[in-house]
């Protein structure tokens, strides 16, 4: 009988501590990457690419192709998907990107031994044909509990769940990545972006979305607040934070100061550092969530502006990664590919000893016990 209560006593614990999640596990896999990407700190950082290996400049799907690997030798210690789409029950994402391919490629990536990230560009839950960028209407607040579209909304994120399900090894675990939703809300270009909703409403948003994710549905990953490059000080940077225990990457995209006519490096560098020193503060990860030059305009902009704007002052070895964005065509590239004349700029910067790609990056894990 003793024993019998013992047991339904630890089964009762087990359940109000919600032992058996996952994400309550001590080894569970996004703990182990977070630990890897704060190992990075003080020693280099992850170059990152937007669906470098699903497509680049003049070839799409060719198994083992990549316009890093091509132009440097070596693939990207991170690469980036993108979920849009995926809400509405589309096999194919808003990029034309298949989500049976995007599976298999960052499973396989994963399997190498890059980190995973995934963003999403949603469609609106109050009108699937609006995309992300459609800004005539407010959306949040209807989809915030209580909203009259909550429940289209909670559909869309148990799409978005069964895909993050799926993304399992041959053993059937899920694989850890990073979720990096709601991006640039400072900007006033998508329908969760500052024209359209409060820093209040926002904050719920998050929280809901990640919430959701790690409790209704026990998905394993680590999440990522990025705004745009609208702030100057640490407050207006935490204008929209959701809170330290729905974020664990601490990110900013910056474009604009890279951009010419609006270039400005030492403000890229001055947030890099207010994003490097709250992670400090909170014991987070620092990243570089999403940059890169329109059609890579600049030959030497590897070197002479990411370059500096990371490595001046204290903040590149603290900054886990940086992640560039997509080379669709000829029209729309933000980094390098073979031939291009950045493309030997690329080389010495990813030379730099500091800056990592796959293998150093792998290196780096056994060289620390980090696997
Ligand atoms: C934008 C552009 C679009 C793309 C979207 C989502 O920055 O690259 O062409 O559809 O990202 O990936």
């Amino acid at each position: 009988m003793k024993k019998i209560i013992i047991t339904l006593l630890t089964v009762n614990l087990m359940i109000a501590c919600g032992a058996g999640k996952s994400s309550d596990t001590e080894n569970n896999s996004a703990k182990i990457l977070f630990k890897q990407l704060k190992a990075i700190k003080n020693n280099g950082i992850l170059f990152g690419h937007q669906d470098d290996l699903a497509y680049g400049i003049g070839w799409k799907y060719e198994e083992g192709r990549s316009d890093t690997y091509e132009t440097a030798g070596d693939y990207p210690a991170l690469l980036g998907w993108e979920l849009g789409g995926i809400e509405l029950g589309r096999t194919v994402n808003l990029d034309s990107v298949p989500f049976e391919t995007m599976r298999r490629l960052a499973l396989k990536g994963y399997q190498q031994g890059a980190v995973i990230t995934f963003s999403w560009h949603p469609y609106s839950p109050l009108d699937p044909t609006k995309n992300a960028w459609t800004t005539d209407t407010e959306v949040v607040k209807h989809i915030l509990p209580g909203g009259t579209h909550h429940d289209v909304f909670k559909k869309y994120l148990d799409r978005v769940a069964l895909f993050m399900a799926s993304l399992k090894t041959e053993k059937g675990d899920q694989i850890p990545f990073i979720f990096r939703p709601w991006h640039e809300m400072d900007g006033d270009w998508f329908w969760w972006g500052s024209s359209l909703c409060s820093p209040k409403e926002f904050k719920q948003l998050f929280r809901f979305t990640i919430e959701y994710l790690r409790n209704q549905k026990e998905i394993n990953f680590l999440s990522a607040y990025s705004p745009d490059n609208r702030f100057n000080t640490e407050d207006e940077y935490l204008t929209w934070y959701p809170g330290n225990d729905v974020v664990d990457i601490i990110g900013v995209d910056n474009y604009g100061d890279f951009r010419p006519g609006t270039e400005n490096i030492e403000a890229a560098r001055h947030k890099l550092e207010i994003v490097v020193n709250y992670a400090e503060k909170t014991g987070k990860v620092a990243a570089f969530t999403e940059t890169g030059l329109d059609k890579m305009t600049d030959y030497k902009w590897f070197t002479q502006k990411l370059g500096k704007s990371i490595f001046s002052g204290k903040t590149a070895d603290k900054i886990a990664y940086v992640m560039l964005w997509r080379n669709a065509d000829t029209t729309h590239f933000f980094s390098t590919y073979p031939h291009h004349p950045s493309a030997s700029d690329f080389k010495t910067f990813v030379s730099n000893e500091k800056v990592w790609l796959l293998k150093d990056w792998n290196q780096f894990k056994q060289n620390n016990n980090l696997n």
